[in-house]
């Protein structure tokens, strides 16, 4: 299928200066395209009653009119500001929250900017030669549909990024995350495969493929096999609240366990398709490059699907602590099964003790750990290495790829003990 999009920000070749200009160009087309668009509307053509492919310029999404790439405030305490559109997670404030990250707390990463986008024009469309009944869903169809709500994290594939450069003296390309790309929610929303009955999903379905209304409209095609899962979602409330522009409002899709780029935000059309369907974000983007991965065309190696096990402390990186008998808590997760044990280390791996699980969590969703220790000043490092129920465990060291996906080696959190 050609690809018709302009490859505007890719995470490994991000140039700040090329994106806005290229931006801004756009947004003014955009305006334009969308005066067009209700004119036609007032001039009674019924555009999108038509149900032929709209183009995603058409759509009446409004741009944020601010300088930022995000909407939502994203203050230094909470975010490590990665580039203006990736926003990490500070971990340190996970310490006294719940099991869900706060909607003001969780980490953004947009390829390009968060569009403000209004409810009522906005449809779902869903086309495709492997479903019988095209659709046109508004927001109110959408969310009259049947629907669960589940807790499941979303972390992105370049998640831990920064610790490819301690390991291989070189950066990966992309966004430097220490482990923050990550975030767990109570998301509401229709399944995927409820949608897609309805409109007649076909035996021979392979590929589904959600595109977003965003400028790089980012799409990710997932097999059918992960489609019809059942919590697979359609997410229109996060944390019992309307979802966030920046999360993707009106739309989004939840896929748990894989990379975050998967998670479709701002969803308009979905795709339903016998062959397999191929785009840049799976050919030349979110693929495993490097010495140890084949290419297999036309991608450029094999593609980034699920995340793997992982884990992190609610501690500040390179923080400072009192002296003294303290407590550490922590997460651990994997996209496989529930977390089976957490050991840490102060002494770079030598010798390991087993923290205490508070609840193991499941598979694409995180358990919590905790362990008290007494901290004599100077400067100290804490290892972890979580272990899943499958047996999947943290390596000491990760293979290269050109992109930095994937990093779960095991890390020494730095931090200082004041004394
Ligand atoms: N339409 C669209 N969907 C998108 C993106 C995007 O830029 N545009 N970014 C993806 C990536 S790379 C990640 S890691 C997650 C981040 O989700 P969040 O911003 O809600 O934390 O959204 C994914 N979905
Ligand atoms: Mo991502």
């Amino acid at each position: 299928m050609p690809d018709r999009h302009v490859n505007l920000n890719d995470e490994s070749l991000y140039d700040r200066t090329r994106a806005e200009e290229f931006l801004w160009t756009k947004r003014r087309e955009l305006d334009l395209s969308r005066r067009e668009f209700l004119k036609l509307c007032a001039a009674g053509g019924a555009v999108l009653l038509a149900g032929a492919i709209l183009p995603r310029k058409a759509f009446p999404s409004i741009f944020s009119k601010t300088e930022r790439p995000i909407y939502k405030p994203t203050p230094s305490n909470l975010f490590y500001d990665r580039n203006g559109s990736n926003q990490e997670m500070r971990w340190e404030n996970l310490f006294d929250q719940g099991y869900a990250v706060p909607n003001e707390m969780f980490f953004v990463r947009d390829h390009t900017v968060t569009p403000l986008i209004d409810a009522g024009p906005w449809r779902l469309q869903v086309q495709g030669d492997a479903i019988s009944r095209p659709l046109n869903l508004t927001y109110d169809d959408v969310t009259k549909l049947p629907s669960v709500e589940v807790s499941r994290y979303i972390e992105c594939a370049g998640n831990g990024r920064s610790f490819f450069k301690a390991a291989y003296g070189k950066e990966a390309a992309g966004a430097q995350w220490l482990l923050g790309g990550i975030g767990l929610a109570r998301w509401r929303g229709v399944p995927l495969f409820e949608v897609l009955e309805r409109a007649g999903v076909k035996k021979s379905a392979r590929d589904v493929m959600v595109e977003g209304l965003d400028e790089s409209g980012v799409r990710r095609p997932i097999p059918i096999s992960k489609a019809a899962l059942k919590d697979t979602i359609l997410v229109y409330e996060m944390n019992g609240k309307t979802l966030p522009p920046d999360h993707g409002f009106p739309l989004r899709l939840l896929v748990p366990g894989w990379v975050g780029v998967a998670n479709i935000k701002w969803a308009g059309l979905i795709q339903v398709s016998s062959k397999p369907i191929f785009t840049h974000w799976n050919t030349d983007l979110y693929v495993m490059i490097g010495p140890d991965y084949k290419p297999s065309p036309p991608r450029q190696g094999p593609a980034v699907t699920y995340n793997n096990v992982k884990s992190a402390l609610e501690l500040e990186w390179n923080g400072k602590i009192p002296a003294g008998r303290t407590l550490a808590r922590g997460r651990a997760w994997s996209p496989f099964a529930p977390i089976a044990k957490v050991e840490y280390s102060f002494d770079r791996g030598k010798s390991w003790r087993r923290a205490v699980m508070h609840g193991s969590g499941e598979a694409g969703a995180w358990g919590r750990f905790s362990f008290a220790w007494n901290a004599e000043p100077g400067p100290r490092t804490i290892r972890l290495r979580a272990t899943d129920a499958k047996g999947n465990s943290q390596p000491h060291s990760v293979p290269w790829n050109d992109f930095g996906y994937l990093y779960n080696g095991m890390v020494d959190h730095p931090l200082t003990v004041a004394g």
